[in-house]
């Protein structure tokens, strides 16, 4: 396998922190860039890291003038819940600072660029159950209008100034080594880690509200492999349908149980059950199987249970688990 150079903005979020680690294990030269040095992850802090605000595209194109890289992996973001708290700065963050990627990886011919896209880009005037590839896409929230705005131009981008724009849309992703940054399915992460330290939790989303969500070692492999596929393969420029399982709050709750009988939910719904009740439920990801052989490995069951594992290890609260 051939190794690149990569720079990947917004590293020290949820998917980066593990994103950067992948990359470097095939051997790749990845340049993590955030806002601050993070104060969680020493081994960014003592490896290649500079400090980046994407909206800053003198600062930006120099970065890419210093690295020259093949491979932008950009996730730089405000998420959903943050972005309703300020729609300006997640509007200039999610749009300005994906143009100023774009513009600059065209100057600076990078070779392919990942933009993360998200089921967020779907409203409530979408069909709720297996969410087709390409339906109505009229999203109410400032995350989903900036996200469907960024589809258009990565599509634009390829057709026009022929850069290699790849993109998936991630559901809800559940991870243990770095906590979920300001999100609607955050609740699908922290449950975790209360069901652990206090066993008891209290959602904010109701009982039976259905997500589609996945274990974070398919969201990296599946973001790999789409970045790996030949060029012919990737015949989506907008962000491809990607999907694992979908659970409620409720049924979360019954699989954690099974190994923490004393754990308890309560709800207590917020602005967030409005946004989350606009998205889908489950989604059909057809084109991402059949263009680039997208296929998840991990089970809702599989990754509870690798979760509650890998938290009780770092946590030392491994007495607990009952199975
Ligand atoms: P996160 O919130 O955990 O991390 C985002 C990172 O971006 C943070 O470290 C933050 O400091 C950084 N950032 C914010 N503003 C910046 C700026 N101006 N310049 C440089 N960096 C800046 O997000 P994440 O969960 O890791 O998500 C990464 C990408 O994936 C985002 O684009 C998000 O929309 C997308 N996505 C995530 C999920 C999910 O469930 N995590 C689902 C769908 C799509
Ligand atoms: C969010 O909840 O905002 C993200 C997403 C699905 O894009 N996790």
């Amino acid at each position: 396998m051939k190794s690149d150079t990569i720079v990947v903005t917004g590293a020290n979020g949820q998917i980066g922190t593990e994103l950067v680690s992948a990359l470097r294990a095939k051997g790749h030269r990845v340049i993590a860039t955030d806002l601050r040095v993070s104060d969680k992850n020493d081994s960014f802090a003592e490896r290649d890291f500079e400090v980046l605000d994407v909206l800053n595209k003198d600062a930006l194109s120099s970065v890419f003038q210093k690295y020259k890289p093949a491979q932008v992996y950009h996730l730089a973001a405000l998420l959903s819940a943050k972005a309703e708290q300020n729609p300006q700065l997640a509007w200039d963050v999610n749009m300005k600072g994906l143009l100023n990627i774009l513009d600059c990886s065209v100057a600076s011919q990078v070779g392919k660029v990942f933009y993360p896209s998200t089921i967020a880009v779907f409203g409530s005037t979408s069909p709720r159950v297996n969410t087709p590839q390409q339906t109505v896409t009229e999203p109410g929230t400032i995350y989903g209008i900036s996200k469907l705005a960024g589809e258009r131009w990565c599509e634009y981008y390829f057709n026009h100034k022929g850069l290699d724009v790849r993109s998936v849309r991630y559901p809800g992703l559940v991870s243990y080594k770095t906590k979920a940054g300001g999100g609607t399915t955050d609740y699908a992460v922290d449950i975790f880690f209360q069901a652990l330290e206090s066993k008891k939790y209290a959602c904010y989303l109701s009982e039976d509200t259905t997500l589609p969500m996945m274990y974070m070692p398919d969201a990296i492999a599946g973001t790999i492999q789409l970045m790996e596929a030949p060029l012919e393969n990737i015949k989506i420029r907008s962000g491809y349908n990607l999907a694992a399982f979908s659970f409620s709050p409720e049924q979360i709750a019954t699989a954690i149980q099974k190994y923490l009988p004393d754990f308890q939910i309560s709800y207590a719904p917020d602005f967030r059950q409005q946004i989350a009740e606009s998205w889908p439920q489950s989604i059909d990801d057809s084109f991402a199987r059949n263009d680039w052989g997208w296929a998840p490995q991990f089970s809702l069951e599989q990754m509870v249970k690798d979760m509650l594992e890998n938290i009780a290890k770092n946590e030392t609260f491994s007495n607990q688990l009952s199975v």
